[in-house]
This record gives C-alpha cells, sequence and structure tokens, in this order.
C-alpha cells in the first residue's frame, strides 16, 4: 500500500552550505552569515496568548533560514525560494515600510526591519544605521501555513539576520531575544496586520532544546522544563493537514474580538484576570454563572454574537485551566493515583483542548477532527489541533510502539474521505533561533 509522508529533518548544516552557495549566485556576493529561526508546537494554550493565559510551546527541528548581506543604500532586495512565492529578487526600499506595506510574504521580512528600528528607540545597542540595507535569500523548512508559526519562523529569522549584521556575531541573552520576539510580534500586527499574540515569536527565539518553554503571556516571563518525563514511552507526532491558513483573514480575528468583547464586559482589562492565580473548574464556572446572570446583549459586547461570546469566554478559561494543569505535571510530576502517569495525564488534556478548539473556539475543520478521531482509535494518548486553527496542524501523543499503525491509519482515513494527504512530522523540542554559520563553506 501507499507509505505516509514524513517531512524528514532538515540537515542545517547542509543547507547552509547550499544556501552559502546559492546566495553567492544570486547576489553575485559573499553573505555575511546564515540566520535560522524555528517554528513551534504547542502542547496547550491556543487563542489565549493575547487574553494573558498560559502557553506550552517547544521550538521545531523545521524552520526559516536566511542568508544575507547588508547594503548600504536603504534597499532590501528578497528573494524566497519556496516555490508557492518565489517571483525572483523583490526590491523594497526600507524608507517604504509602513502598518500595510509591503504586502504578502516580504511584509513578513521587511516589518522586522520597520519593528526593529521601534524597538531600538529604548535599545540603542540595537539601533538600525543610517541608509541600512540588505540582501536577503530565504528558504524554509516549514509548511506555508501549516499552523506551525511558518510567519513567526520568517519573521524571527529575519530580525535574526539583520541584529546579526548590525551587532557583529554574539549570543544574544533572553532579554534582548524578548525584545526582538515583541518586535516581531508588532511586525506581524502593525506591518502584515495579522492579530498575533506573541506566542509564535517567544517560542522561535526564547526555546531551549528538549525543553517545553511556559511562557506566561501576562508578562512574558518564562520557565523552561525537560520535556522527557511529560511524553515518556511516547512521541509527539505532528499531522499537517495540507489545509493552509492564515492569520490575517476574518476567521482569526473575529475569535479574538469576541473573548475581548467578553472580557470587557465582565470589566476585565485581560481575559485571564477573571480567574485566580492558580484556578480550578469552579473558578471557570462561577465566571460563566456569572456571565448568565449578567444576561449580556449583543449591544454589551460591541454588537457581537452573544453566543459567540460566551462559547469564546469558555474556551479561554478552560484552555487557561488546561495550560495550568500541565505546567503543574511539568513542576511536580504526576500523582501515583493518575491513570497513565503524566503522559496518560497530557493526552487527555490535549484531547479534552481538541474538543474545547472545535466547540468553543469553533477554529477546527473536518479534516483536523477525522485526524483527531482516527488517531484516538487506534490508540493514541491524546491528539489536538494546534495554532491559530481553521487549517493548520494536529498534534499527537502516541505510544512509543504504536506510532507506525497510527500513523498509516490516520493516512488511510483522510485518503479515503478523498482530503489532502496529510504529511507527518517528527517532534522534538528543538534549539532557539540563532546565527547558523558565518562562512558555511
Ligand atoms: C497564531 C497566533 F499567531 C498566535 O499568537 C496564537 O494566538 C495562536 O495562533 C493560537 O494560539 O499562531
Amino acid at each position: 500500500g501507499l507509505k505516509p509522508i514524513w517531512i524528514e529533518h532538515p540537515d542545517l548544516e547542509a543547507m547552509g552550505r547550499r544556501g552559502f552557495r546559492r546566495f553567492r549566485n544570486e547576489f553575485d556576493r559573499e553573505p555575511e552569515g546564515i540566520w535560522m529561526a524555528p517554528g513551534r508546537a504547542n502542547l496547550n494554550g491556543e487563542h489565549i496568548d493575547f487574553l494573558g493565559g498560559r502557553c506550552l510551546p517547544m521550538a521545531l527541528p523545521y524552520g526559516t533560514l536566511v542568508a544575507a548581506a547588508p547594503r548600504t543604500d536603504g534597499l532590501l532586495r528578497m528573494r524566497t525560494l519556496e516555490p508557492t512565492l518565489d517571483s525572483g529578487i523583490v526590491e523594497v526600499p526600507v524608507d517604504s515600510i509602513v502598518p500595510g506595506t509591503p504586502e504578502g510574504w516580504t511584509g513578513y521580512v521587511a516589518g522586522a526591519l520597520w519593528a526593529l528600528r521601534i524597538a531600538a528607540e529604548s535599545h540603542p545597542e540595537l539601533a538600525v544605521p543610517e541608509n541600512f540595507g540588505a540582501d536577503l535569500l530565504i528558504r524554509s523548512t516549514l509548511p506555508v501555513g501549516g499552523g506551525l508559526s511558518s510567519s513567526a519562523a520568517l519573521e524571527c529569522a529575519a530580525i535574526l539576520a539583520f541584529v546579526g549584521m548590525i551587532t557583529g556575531p554574539r549570543d544574544l541573552d533572553d532579554d534582548t531575544r524578548a525584545v526582538l520576539a515583541h518586535a516581531c510580534m508588532m511586525a506581524e500586527v502593525q506591518v502584515v496586520g495579522a492579530a498575533t499574540g506573541g506566542l509564535d515569536q517567544t517560542a522561535s527565539l526564547r526555546s531551549l532544546p528538549g525543553h517545553v518553554l511556559s511562557l506566561d503571556c501576562r508578562d512574558f516571563s518564562i520557565t523552561h522544563h525537560p520535556i522527557a518525563p511529560l511524553v515518556e514511552g511516547h512521541r509527539l507526532v505532528g499531522v499537517d493537514t495540507s489545509t493552509p491558513h492564515w492569520l490575517g483573514g476574518d476567521d482569526f480575528s473575529s475569535r479574538r474580538k469576541d473573548a475581548e468583547a467578553a472580557a470587557r464586559f465582565l470589566g476585565a482589562e485581560r481575559l485571564r484576570d477573571l480567574l485566580p492565580e492558580s484556578p480550578d473548574a469552579e473558578d471557570v464556572e462561577a465566571v460563566l454563572a456569572r456571565w448568565d446572570a449578567a444576561d449580556p446583549r449583543p449591544a454589551d459586547l460591541d454588537g457581537r454574537d452573544v453566543a459567540g461570546c460566551r462559547r469564546r469566554l469558555r474556551h479561554a478559561l478552560t484552555e487557561m485551566l488546561r495550560s495550568e494543569r500541565i505546567d503543574a505535571l511539568l513542576r511536580h510530576g504526576a500523582p501515583d493515583s493518575v491513570p497513565g502517569g503524566a503522559p496518560g495525564e497530557l493526552g487527555r488534556i490535549l484531547t479534552e483542548g481538541h474538543a474545547s478548539m472545535r466547540d468553543d473556539a469553533e477554529a477546527s475543520f473536518a479534516t483536523a477532527d477525522l485526524i483527531v478521531e482516527t488517531a484516538l482509535a487506534h490508540s493514541a494518548a491524546g491528539a489536538r489541533l494546534i495554532g491559530g486553527g481553521f487549517g493548520g496542524s494536529v498534534l499527537a501523543l502516541l505510544p512509543m510502539n504504536k506510532v507506525d499503525a497510527v500513523v498509516q491509519a490516520v493516512d488511510r482515513a483522510v485518503l479515503a474521505e478523498g482530503l489532502p494527504r496529510p504529511r507527518f512530522l517528527c517532534i522534538e523540542a528543538s534549539a532557539p533561533g540563532a546565527q547558523l554559520c558565518r562562512n558555511c563553506d
């Protein structure tokens, strides 16, 4: 029969060498270096970063590479090797970058420079020189629009390249990485016009190999926890549904607006503040009871649909609770009484998260639901849609000795429905963005 399609872990060194040669051919000069930033998978915490919730991402072994050399004429000259996006070298004067311009993929790269200039106003060590520009050659090993943060990987790789060219090669401390992650978020919100909340950029720039990042989006403080005990005896597998999504669309931003309107109605500046520091299920019920008693009208919610806002509220609250449960597992492990130990509990949380993405966030879609159901029916410990939704990828926790069987079952089930063929990714918590090499030759 047909063999499932796996996306191999890229050999970054080899790609670096190829990128070096390709850059030379393309721009007729030497690159100054190659920078890489990864995509992310998220164990829990979707659609809550912009509400002050906790997220639990890790960096992927897949990401975006940028080979670059500086210019002194205020021009960005960019080419992507992504076949669906490539249209040769695109030239953008740095002075022309404003919210909304340039459009398309170059907006992520140009936006990163635009946002770096703003960040440098309070971080003079990052100041962009007058007439700075760059030649950039871009290559991604992530499915574009696959819900694995291909956008953030592009912004983050670009900003690392800019900073590297401006300040010279050096290791970036976490404070600087936090500044850059915030700048990349602003690039996407302001220049691209997509309502991203900072999870992806933080995961791409502030992760540690072998660790889950516990990210508190109230203040973007982070803690790193080893992932091994959480997934013992299991493997995390990503399933790219081959159904691309785009965050700039109405679906994603309307979910965010619903949740924000619900929080405002309940008197909270951020939705997370409706729950106490260490929330439990009763706290969630209490907020929902308060909502029901107050019986809001559309006029109380900027004219938004009342039932929809309530569902978004419930997704956000329960998702926040699920994040706290995983955070507790990471800190203390699972009590002996928990069936299946930490992986068993993680699996159940993943599956509950999917139900919430489907029923309350209403961000799932038929292929993702089918993949989750099929994986669970074939002994996955848990599975859920990750990322912004309306397309993208499923994350599944599979017993080590069941990986092939589950993957095959999922592949067949999707093909049998005549849906686009899924692609599988082996998820390992990997290194954050960095300069890959200076002279990769
Ligand atoms: C997208 C956004 F960019 C993130 O900020 C986050 O909201 C995510 O969707 C959903 O959790 O990736």
